[in-house]
């Protein structure tokens, strides 16, 4: 099982109203948004964590969505090229903070593009979704510097979520939940599967903490399943950043 043992979290930015969404789900709420933000700072807190906190930065209506930066490994660390040309500038804080912990930043580069949110990593393997936001130059980009550092991958076509792990979460010991389009694929058929139902979709992106796995509030069926397999549940609401297509991964860079 990964420990974590420090995570990296951008405060929301004014501006959050702007950002990129395809949901139709009305306009967030920035004071509630910054609640609910330090709310998953405080259960990651709680999870063992310390928390490295970045400024918000209200250049970049997205960029509380932090994962999408970066990938980070117990090897390496590498700067995404995010899909979005208005997120692009987003990387230039966290290659700062990441270049100051890790001797090795990669970077992708153009015509490569790679989001965050499309890596999922079990273990030494990474799956990397191709998305809207990755390209296949930017998922070759990372697939090459992984295997320089010792780890597989495997690419995944996705169609219909904006990344990869909105439809998956690893939690551990071979658990796996998975949504939509992602629940019959073949590549994660050797798995101890928990098919989220398209009521709950959104819960699909939870993630696995330590000893805890954050889910978001308001997904019974699925978090009785994540329970009934022995893990302990923290819940926590997500509406505002749910207005935006973002979850719970999207919100903090966890470092092993
Ligand atoms: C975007 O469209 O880029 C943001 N509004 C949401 C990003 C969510 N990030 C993630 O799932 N890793």
């Amino acid at each position: 099982m990964q420990t974590y043992t420090e995570a990296i979290v951008k405060k929301v930015p004014k501006t959050i109203a702007s950002a990129l969404t395809t949901a139709d789900l009305g306009s967030p709420d920035y004071e509630k948004a910054c609640e609910q933000h330090e709310r998953y700072v405080g259960a990651l807190r709680d999870c063992g964590i310390e928390i490295i906190v970045l400024e918000a930065d209200d250049k970049f209506p997205d960029s509380v969505f932090i994962e999408d930066t970066a990938v980070v490994t117990d090897r390496c660390a590498i700067i995404t090229n995010p899909g979005e040309e208005t997120r692009r500038g987003e990387v230039h804080d966290i290659a700062g903070v990441l270049s100051e912990r890790y001797g090795n930043v990669e970077l992708i580069q153009s015509p490569g593009t790679l989001d965050g949110g499309d890596v999922l990593q079990v273990g030494d393997h990474f799956y990397i979704g191709l998305t809207q936001r990755t390209n296949p130059e930017g998922a070759e980009q990372l697939a090459d510097v992984l295997r320089n550092h010792d780890f597989d991958t495997t690419f995944v076509s996705v169609r219909k979520f904006l990344h990869l792990k909105t439809g998956i979460a690893y939690l551990s010991n071979n658990d796996l939940l998975v949504a939509g389009e992602l629940a019959d694929h073949a590549t994660f058929e050797p798995f101890d599967k928990i098919v989220v139902t398209p009521e709950e979709e959104y819960c699909a992106n939870c993630i696995r903490v330590n000893d805890h796995v954050l889910v978001q509030e308001g997904c019974d069926r699925t978090t009785a399943e994540i329970v009934e397999r022995g893990y302990e549940v923290i819940e926590l609401g997500m509406s505002e950043f749910e207005k935006l297509d973002g979850g719970l991964s999207c919100l903090s860079l966890r470092l092993q």
